[in-house]
């Protein structure tokens, strides 16, 4: 039969003028699916949508992604539920669909690092400028190093300003590009640092008082 053609007939009747029909129905399937979407995070996990049928209505669900995985209900017959997977994601930002009962269902999951990247490092792409340098020894590219256990850059230390008793000073990083940020440490001096031979240094007098972004 075709999609557009309903057709009845009685094949045994040998009398054909007596067929008749006073009315006939013939039902329509409409389906309908919710929600129409869902946001996961990088982790994934699992969810479920539902189908809304007419009984007798038969109706399918395919994944269109491989990180999607339609874990049950991959068809049925009137109301009924597609149960679906989404992997995690090290990737990037992601959405792609299930088509289920003929209607598109929208996966999207975004994406956030593995780990908290700290994005003053020279090695993440910050680079740091600085209103002056005591001398080659303490450049501004000593406080993105990583290295905060000494005192001159040659021991991992500090950035220090090349002028003495005159404020202000500043040290400035810049990243790789726009960033969230969740937290920033600012470390000084190694805690009371002991020079050698020298003159203390005390993190109470000598640090960085304030910081922005
Ligand atoms: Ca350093
Ligand atoms: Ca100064």
């Amino acid at each position: 039969m075709s999609p557009n053609t309903a057709t009845v007939s009685n094949a045994g009747d040998i009398n054909a003028a007596n067929d008749s029909a006073s009315d006939l129905t013939v039902v329509s399937c409409n389906y309908a699916i919710a929600p129409n979407g869902q946001t996961f995070t990088a982790t994934g996990g699992t969810a479920s949508v539902s189908v809304m049928a007419a009984s007798g209505c038969q109706w399918i669900a395919t994944s269109n992604a491989g990180f999607i995985t339609i874990t049950s209900g991959s068809g049925g017959t009137g109301d009924g539920a597609v149960n679906y997977a989404v992997a995690p994601n090290s990737g990037s930002d992601r959405n792609d669909t299930i088509t289920i009962a003929g209607q598109t269902f929208t996966v999207t999951q975004t994406f956030i690092e593995a780990q908290n990247p700290n994005v003053a490092l020279a090695s993440n792409g910050a680079t740091a400028v600085a209103s002056s340098v005591y001398n080659a020894g303490y450049p501004a590219t000593a406080v993105i190093d990583g290295d905060h256990k000494g005192l001159n850059a040659t021991q991992g230390g500090v950035w220090a300003d090349g002028t003495p008793g005159v404020f202000p000073d500043w040290v400035e990083v810049d990243f790789s590009g726009s960033k969230f940020i969740s937290e920033i440490d600012v470390y000084t001096i190694q805690d009371n640092y002991k020079q050698s031979g020298g003159a203390d240094f005390y993190d109470n007098i000598q640090s960085i008082r304030n910081y922005g972004v």
